[in-house]
C-alpha cells in the first residue's frame, strides 16, 4: 500500500492556513473522536479549522467536546481551503455529501485505517494495523509535539475504545497501550466518558433490545443464531431501524455460535441483514452474493422479500455452510 509518510503529513498541516477536517455518515466514536482531537491540534496550531459531517452529531456522543462545532456540508461550502482531509472513511462515497467540497479543494489528504481504502487523497495516510484512526491523530500530536489537552485525550479515548469494542478485539498491541497511558496522563477521566460512551444506553434502544433478544433463535445444535426485529418492533419501542448498531453481536456472542444474522424490516418487501461470523467463516461472501458486502467477519446486505421469507433465505444459505 503506498501512503504518504507521517512527516510529510505533517509537513502539509504546517504549510496550509485554511484547512477542512471531514469524517463519515453516521459518525461513530472513532469517526467524531478522531474529527475533533484533529481540529483540537490544529487550532492550537493556529490553523483556520472548519469540521464537517454528512450526519448531525448523534445525541451519544454529544458528551465529547468541541462537538457543537461539527458542520453539515452546506454550512461550510463558498469558500476556498488550502486542504481537505478526511479522517476513518475508506472511500469518497463514506463522506457523502461533503464530496462535493473535497473535489473543489486541490490538496486532499486521506487520514485512515481500512484496509480495504481506496486510497481516494492526493495524499494518504492509510495504516490498516492499528484499531483505530484515533491512533493515527495520536501520531500526529507525537510528530508535530503537540501536547494533548484532557479534552483531546477524551476525544482520542473514545476513537481507541469505540473501535475495539471497549477494549475487546482489534490491534490492542504495545503502541495502543502506549497511547492510552498518555491519554491518562493528559487528564483523561476515563471512568467518566466509559460509562457515557459504553455503559449508558437510552431507554427505549434497550427496549428494542429486548425485542431482538425475544426473537433469538438458535439452528444446527447451536452453530447457528438468529434474530429478527419487524416493523412492530420499532413502532412499539419508538425507535428507528438506525438504532440496531451492535445488536447482531448479541447472537454471534453466544457458547458455540460460529455465524449469526440480525434481519430487520425496513419495509413490507425488503429486509436489511446485518452478518457476522468467527474465523474460520466468511460473511462477506454471502453479503456479496446478495448484492451486499463488507468484512470477512462482518457484512451487510438487503433482501427484497416480505422478513419472514428473507430471514428463511439466508437460514438456507448459512446452513449450507456451517451446518456440515
Ligand atoms: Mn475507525
Amino acid at each position: 500500500m503506498t501512503t504518504t509518510s507521517l512527516s510529510e503529513i505533517t509537513g502539509l498541516f504546517q504549510s496550509a492556513s485554511r484547512i477542512v477536517l471531514c469524517t463519515h455518515v453516521q459518525p461513530d466514536g472513532d469517526a467524531l473522536g478522531s474529527l475533533l482531537a484533529a481540529g483540537i491540534m490544529l487550532k492550537s496550531l493556529k490553523k483556520d479549522v472548519t469540521l464537517v459531517c454528512h450526519d448531525p452529531v448523534p445525541d451519544n456522543l454529544k458528551i465529547l467536546p468541541g462537538w457543537e462545532a461539527v458542520r453539515l456540508p452546506e454550512e461550510a461550502e463558498g469558500q476556498r481551503y488550502d486542504l481537505f482531509c478526511v479522517l476513518d472513511a475508506s472511500d469518497l462515497e463514506r463522506i457523502g455529501g461533503c464530496g462535493r467540497l473535497f473535489s473543489k479543494t486541490d490538496n486532499t489528504l486521506v487520514i485512515d485505517h481500512h484496509a480495504s481504502n481506496t486510497l481516494f487523497g492526493k495524499y494518504n495516510y492509510v495504516v490498516s494495523d492499528v484499531a483505530a484512526t484515533g491512533n493515527l491523530v495520536y501520531r500526529l500530536y507525537q510528530e508535530l509535539k503537540v501536547p494533548i489537552s484532557s479534552d483531546a485525550a477524551a476525544c482520542l479515548y473514545s476513537a481507541l475504545s469505540t473501535d475495539t469494542g471497549n477494549f475487546s478485539y482489534g490491534q490492542m498491541d504495545e503502541e495502543f497501550f502506549m497511547q492510552m497511558a498518555g491519554l491518562i496522563k493528559a487528564g483523561l477521566d476515563i471512568n467518566k466518558y466509559a460509562r457515557a460512551l459504553h455503559l449508558t444506553k437510552e431507554y427505549n434502544t434497550l427496549k428494542l433490545k429486548s425485542r431482538a433478544l425475544e426473537s433469538l433463535s438458535l439452528e444446527c445444535g447451536g452453530r447457528l443464531s438468529y434474530m429478527r426485529l419487524k416493523l412492530a418492533d420499532f413502532a412499539e419501542t419508538e425507535t428507528l431501524p438506525d438504532q440496531t448498531d451492535g445488536l447482531v453481536n448479541l447472537a454471534l456472542n453466544i457458547s458455540g455460535v460460529k455465524m449469526c444474522f440480525l434481519a430487520t424490516q425496513l419495509d413490507e418487501n425488503t429486509t436489511k441483514f446485518s452478518l457476522r461470523a468467527l474465523p474460520p467463516y466468511d460473511v462477506a461472501q454471502i453479503a456479496v452474493e446478495f448484492g451486499g458486502g463488507g468484512h470477512v467477519l462482518a457484512a451487510g446486505c438487503t433482501i427484497k422479500l416480505p422478513v419472514c421469507e428473507a430471514v428463511q433465505v439466508m437460514l438456507e444459505r448459512m446452513r449450507r455452510v456451517v451446518c456440515q
